[in-house]
């Protein structure tokens, strides 16, 4: 049986071959599932995920290498325990393993150890820190990590992590429930093909750059343009089109620093999770989210008590 403590020690210690072997297998293993199997009650379209609702689930947001924080909710939610009998949990994450903390080669250990033993239950979905070649987050300072860890074979490992973002999910719907991604609305998509092709579409069209860096603003209707100088911040007639369009009533989201790691935007339809804590956001508490998929949510505020911070 697989143990945190165990994962974790084994993170410590693994060495670059063993690490890119870990790579190789989870690369295969999603691009299996993007080719069309997942397993029961899980479909899959280009990178749009889409589960019934049923069951629970937990959902992460930003790691941002710190392992503290991430060994804390696997042991907080019991995710493992749970995960290896039938009806088990989904583990969600809303993208952003690396970068900014200390630990990010270690993080993505432990993340990909737990692909690899519950692929049907961990979901992995992409962040901007994990975004295509031409729109990668600054600082990206995982390759540094990487090379500080493994020395000159931590270039290779990083390409292999490379290697892996282009598998990793847009986004995913709980059908007429809920649509998780990382960072905002696709202010432009007029179907769900733009939401689960939006990969391929990248750039001739914004929607996987919206999807991966855009903010939720109060008091604006449309969009308008990003401080943080790719996406858009989005008003609540676009959250509300966007999820009418999904037909789902609320959207999760991570990207955005809480301080009491989470906060509710557009009158309840939007959930931020942000899952880490320490340098260099400084916020006071992390929080993830503990959710019965069945369970019909008109606004998020009535999750408050499943939000569990730490
Ligand atoms: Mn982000």
């Amino acid at each position: 049986m697989l143990d945190i403590e165990g994962i974790v020690e084994e993170a410590g210690r693994v060495n670059a071959s063993s690490f890119l072997q870990l790579i190789g297998e989870v690369r295969d293993l999603m691009a299996e599932e993007v080719s069309g199997g997942v397993g029961p009650g899980v479909d899959v379209v280009g990178r749009l995920v889409k589960l019934r609702p049923e069951g629970d689930a937990f959902v992460v947001g930003d790691i941002h290498g710190d392992l503290g924080s991430l060994v804390h909710i696997l042991a907080d939610s019991g995710f493992m325990g749970r995960a290896s009998k039938d009806g088990g949990p989904y583990l969600i994450f809303l993208g952003d393993y690396g970068d900014r903390g200390v630990n990010s080669p270690e993080v993505y250990y432990v993340i990909l150890t737990l692909k690899l033993n519950f692929p049907s239950r961990v979901i992995l979905l992409r962040g901007n820190h994990e975004g295509p070649k031409d729109l990668l987050a600054y600082p990206h300072d995982l390759p540094y990590q990487l090379r500080r860890r493994f020395g000159g074979d931590g270039d290779a490992v990083y390409d292999g992590l490379n290697g892996l973002f282009d598998y990793l999910y847009t986004a995913l719907i709980v059908e007429g429930r809920f649509v998780m991604l990382h960072g905002g609305v696709p202010s432009r998509a007029v179907s769900v093909e733009d939401l689960a092709y939006a990969h391929e579409r990248h750039p001739a069209q914004s929607h996987l750059e919206e999807v991966l860096w855009s903010d939720p603003v109060e008091g604006l209707r449309g969009t308008y343009f990003s401080p943080r100088g790719a996406g858009m911040l989005f008003g609540e007639d676009v959250t509300v089109r966007f999820l009418r369009m999904l037909g789902v009533n609320v959207l999760f989201r991570g990207h955005e620093p809480c301080d009491l790691g989470y906060k509710f935007n557009h009158h309840g339809r939007v959930l931020t999770l942000f899952s880490r804590k320490g340098a260099p956001y400084y916020n006071e508490r992390g929080a993830y989210l503990a959710v019965d998929l069945s369970r019909p949510v008109d606004n998020v505020r009535e999750l408050e008590p499943n939000i569990h911070t730490f």
